[in-house]
């Protein structure tokens, strides 16, 4: 039978896509708990053309919830999560909290859905950080044919990452240096402000220097890969931009790569898009990449001083490919599996 479905954070911008999600692919379900912190509890949000009231998260009763997805925040999934679980739900958590723990499985569907097995034994699949999951889409098959030395990715995130009021700042930010272009623009989520610059640092620094986003990447790529010593070095930079993050990737392989092979090859991958397939130089940019459900991919250059290494230009959608529409993909493999 259908599962009953909790969404906590369902008033964030990945609980309403993951709304959105679930009525565009028609996933089935026969109840549904819309959930969130005390700041948006009691709201009342249409679902399906009924309304529907967002419950506290704090005295939610899991008892009966099949699954929950988690997007309000590591902190809330750190304190509800276990809670959640030992009531009997499922939690796809797309937080940072769990992801390494070595009990949860961290899945991209089209990469290692293979770890789900039936019911993980943690009660928790994670899903991955939002630039995370398209680089390692375009990994996987380039490991398998060629095997990969070292990856070098610079990325290009948009202010969405950082939710609703990201965006919000982003625009008012724009706004106040479009008046005066002596403005310091608009700080909070981002400092500096966002508007007309790009800040290199998205979330905390750590003691070695890189930020928390880059370990991140570096990390969750090692384990949905398996590959627990893939060089994966990267620099994370917020742009000016509302949605899709983008990156510029550096992927060095142990043998020669032939351009029209691996053009075949990643453009072959489910839900990849590559725009140069027959338009060489030809690109995706965030906001004319199209199909949000697709990973897109372009300029791809083989580089003619030494052939093993190539660069990629890759958008995605952070808010679908990178967490609600991965998050569904996994309730559907488990569905399919039978792990509910
Ligand atoms: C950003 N990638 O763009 C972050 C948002 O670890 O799930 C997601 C943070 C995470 O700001």
């Amino acid at each position: 039978t259908a599962p009953h479905i909790a969404l906590v954070g369902a008033t964030g911008v990945v609980g309403t896509t993951l709304l959105r999600l679930i009525e565009e692919r028609g996933f089935r379900y026969r109840g549904l708990d819309l959930v969130a912190s005390a700041r948006s509890a009691g709201r009342e949000v249409t679902v399906e053309g009924h309304s529907c009231r967002v419950q506290d998260v704090d005295g939610f009763d899991f008892a009966g919830v099949d699954i929950a997805f988690f997007s309000a925040g590591a902190g809330v999934s750190r304190t509800f999560v276990p809670k959640a679980v030992a009531q009997g739900a499922l939690v796809i958590d797309n937080t940072s909290a769990f992801r390494m723990d070595p009990g949860t499985p961290l899945v991209v569907p089209q990469v290692n859905a293979h770890v789900l097995g039936t019911r993980p034994e943690s009660g928790v699949v994670a899903n991955p950080n939002c630039s995370t999951i398209p680089l390692v889409r375009l990994l996987r098959p380039v490991q398998e044919r060629w095997g990969i030395r070292q990856v070098v990715v610079s990325t290009y995130q948009a202010a969405s990452g950082a939710g609703y009021s990201g965006v919000e700042e982003l625009r008012a930010g724009a706004r106040s240096v479009l008046d005066d272009p002596d403005s310091a623009g608009v700080t909070g989520t981002f400092s500096p402000s966002l508007a007309f610059d790009v800040i290199p640092s998205i979330d905390r620094l750590l003691d070695d220097g890189f930020t928390f986003e880059e370990q991140k990447m570096l990390q969750e790529s090692r384990k949905i890969l398996e590959l627990p010593h893939l060089d994966v070095t990267t620099t994370c930079v917020r742009v000016p931009v509302a949605n899709s993050h983008s990156e510029a990737a550096w992927i060095e392989c142990h043998e020669p790569v032939d351009r029209g092979e691996l053009v075949r090859l990643l453009a072959g991958q489910d839900e990849v898009t590559v725009h140069d397939l027959d338009t060489v130089g030809a690109f995706p940019t965030p906001r004319t990449a199209g199909d949000p459900n697709r990973v897109h991919v372009g300029r791809v250059r083989v580089a003619a001083h030494n052939p093993r290494g190539f660069w990629l230009w890759i958008v995605a959608d952070n808010v679908r490919i990178g967490a609600a529409l991965n998050a569904l993909q996994i309730a559907e493999e488990l569905t399919r599996r039978g792990a509910l």
